[in-house]
């Protein structure tokens, strides 16, 4: 019984030990991004519009502001927002061609 219990202790050690280098793996992903997807969640959706209105009405929000930048002109303002909304609607926006910084 004592072994099983020193194997069980020993193995939730390890696991333990490996948790940081976990937690630095998700915090690397989390670099990547999509142009649009402003909220950072890996989808462009309605949701990334919202997150960029908040942020120029200077409401606390987390946002990616290179994938916020949609038209490319180095500001965020209300035309990346339209320019999302118009490719959610199937129009032509400067979305169209997405860029990712895997692409840059
Ligand atoms: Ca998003």
């Amino acid at each position: 019984m004592k072994k099983a219990i020193a194997a069980f202790v020993s193995a939730v050690t390890l696991i333990l030990s490996a948790a940081p280098s976990l937690t630095a793996s998700a915090a690397e992903t989390k670099t990547a991004w999509v142009k649009g997807d402003a909220n950072g969640d890996g989808y462009v959706s309605i949701s990334d519009v919202t997150c960029i209105q908040n942020y120029l009405a200077d409401f606390p929000v987390g946002i990616v502001l290179d994938a916020a930048d949609v038209t490319c002109d180095g500001k965020i303002a209300v035309s990346d927002a339209t320019n999302i909304q118009r490719f959610l609607a199937g129009l032509p926006s400067s979305l169209d061609r997405k860029l990712s910084n895997d692409e840059l």
